[in-house]
C-alpha cells in the first residue's frame, strides 16, 4: 500500500482491499461464529467471532489509520468501550473526568463504577485546577472535547503535557469532532475513543464503539477484556460502519458548512438568547478550536428565550429536524438535553455546568441548508 495516504483516501481504502478469494471489491460480511481448524489449535488467526472476525478486522484497520494509531478495537456500543476501559483500571483508582460529558458516561461512572473508583468531575478548561488535581495522583483523566452538550474545548496538548509529568493517562472521547477534524493521539493523548454510532457510521443505523491507541499494553488489556466480557461488534454492524465510513470526509465538510450557516442564522435571531458553536468568534475557546481542530463540526447548542415552555413549543414545531437523541447522522436531529440525553445527570449538577431548561442541542445534517433554516424559522415563530 502507498504510504502516507490522505484522510479521504484512507476512509475508502484502508482495510478495503479486494477479497483475496473472489476479487469482490466490497468486503464480504463474514457472518460466522466459528472457523474450522486443520488440527487442534491450528487455524488462520480466527477461532471464534467474539474474539476475532475478518469483517471487524478490516474496520479496525481502517479506524486505526484515521487516528494515526497502531491499534484499534471496536465494541457493540460507545459505552461498552468506556466500560471495558474502566474494567482495566485497578480498584480504588482516582479518576478525573470533565464536568460536562455525555449523560450516559456520567451515569456509568456514578452508578456502575462508583464503588470501584474515586471519581472527581472537574472543569478541564481550568488548567491550574487540572495541574493541581493531576499532581495529586490519578490513574486517568477522561476528556470530551468539545463537550456534550456545552461544547467546551479543552487544550489536549496542554493537559497531556501536564498529565505526563504526573504519570496520568489521558483518554479523549473524540466522538463530536470525528477523526476528520481532530486527532487527539497526535496531540499527546494516550487513548482516543469514539461512539461509532455517530459521525463515523453516519447513517443512524448502527450502535458501536471504538478505541485507538499506540500503546500495545493498553490494546492487549482491552482485547483480553473484550474477549472475556463479550461486547464485541457484530460482523454485519462492522460491515455497515465500513460502508458508512467511506463518506466520512465529505460528510464532515458538509456538516460543518451547514452548521456554520445555521449558527450564524441563530446568533442573529431575536428569540435566541445565545448560540454556542466552536466556529463562532463568540465561542469562549474559538482561538483554541482553530488551533487544535481542523474544523468546527456539526454540533450546535443554543439557548431559547423563554425557558422550558418556549423550548418545548419550539421542539414540537420542527418538521425536518427529528426530535431525537443521538447525533452525527446525515439527517438533522434536535433535542432537549435536560429532559433527554442528560436526564441522568442530577438537576443541580446539570445547572452548575450550564445545561439549563432552555438549552437545545442541534446535530446538523447534510440536507440543503436553506430548508433547514426555513424549518427553524417557522418553528421559532
Ligand atoms: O451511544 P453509544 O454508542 O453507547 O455512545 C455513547 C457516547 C459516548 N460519547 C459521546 C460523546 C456520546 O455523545 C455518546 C452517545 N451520545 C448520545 C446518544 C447523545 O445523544 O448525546
Amino acid at each position: 500500500m502507498i504510504k502516507d495516504l490522505k484522510f479521504a483516501t484512507k476512509v475508502i481504502h484502508v482495510g478495503g482491499e479486494p477479497d483475496k478469494e473472489t476479487g469482490a471489491v466490497m468486503p464480504p460480511i463474514y457472518q460466522t461464529t466459528t472457523y474450522a481448524q486443520t488440527s487442534p489449535g491450528k487455524h488462520k488467526g480466527y477461532e471464534y467471532t467474539r474474539s476475532h472476525n475478518p469483517t471487524r478486522t478490516r474496520l479496525e484497520q481502517n479506524l486505526a489509520s484515521l487516528e494515526n494509531a497502531k491499534y484499534a478495537l471496536t465494541t457493540s456500543s460507545g459505552l461498552a468501550m468506556t466500560s471495558l476501559i474502566m474494567h482495566m483500571l485497578p480498584k480504588g483508582s482516582k479518576i478525573l473526568c470533565g464536568d460536562d460529558v455525555y449523560g450516559g458516561t456520567y451515569r456509568l461512572f456514578t452508578t456502575v463504577f462508583q464503588d470501584k473508583f474515586d471519581f472527581e468531575f472537574i472543569d478541564t478548561t481550568n488548567y491550574e485546577l487540572v495541574e493541581r488535581k493531576l499532581s495529586d495522583g490519578a490513574a486517568m483523566i477522561w476528556l470530551e472535547t468539545p463537550t456534550n452538550p456545552i461544547l467546551k474545548i479543552t487544550d489536549i496538548k496542554r493537559v497531556s503535557d501536564l498529565a505526563k509529568k504526573s504519570g496520568v493517562k489521558v483518554y479523549v472521547d473524540n466522538t463530536f469532532m470525528s477523526p476528520y477534524f481532530q486527532n487527539p493521539l497526535d496531540l499527546g493523548a494516550d487513548v482516543v475513543t469514539h461512539s461509532l454510532t455517530k459521525y463515523i457510521n453516519g447513517h443512524s443505523d448502527v450502535v458501536g464503539g471504538a478505541m485507538m491507541t499506540n500503546d500495545k499494553e493498553t490494546y492487549d488489556s482491552l482485547f483480553t477484556l473484550q474477549n472475556s466480557i463479550g461486547p464485541s461488534s457484530s460482523p454485519f454492524d462492522s460491515w455497515l460502519v465500513l460502508r458508512g465510513i467511506k463518506t466520512l470526509a465529505i460528510r464532515m465538510q458538509k456538516h460543518q458548512e451547514n452548521a456554520t450557516k445555521i449558527a450564524n442564522y441563530l446568533e442573529k435571531h431575536e428569540k435566541v438568547e445565545k448560540v454556542v458553536y466552536p466556529g463562532l468568534e463568540s465561542h469562549p475557546q474559538h482561538e483554541l478550536a482553530k488551533k487544535q481542530m481542523s474544523g468546527f463540526g456539526g454540533m450546535i447548542t443554543f439557548f431559547i428565550k423563554g425557558g422550558l415552555e418556549a423550548s418545548r413549543t419550539f421542539l414540537e414545531k420542527v418538521e425536518l429536524f427529528a426530535l431525537a437523541e443521538s447525533l452525527g447522522g446525515v439527517e438533522s436531529l434536535i433535542e432537549h438535553p435536560a429532559i433527554m440525553t442528560h436526564a441522568s445527570v442530577p438537576k443541580e449538577v446539570r445547572e452548575s455546568v450550564g445545561i439549563t431548561d432552555n438549552l437545545v442541542r442541534v446535530s446538523t445534517g447534510i440536507e440543503d441548508v436553506d430548508d433547514l433554516i426555513a424549518d427553524l424559522e417557522q418553528a421559532l415563530k
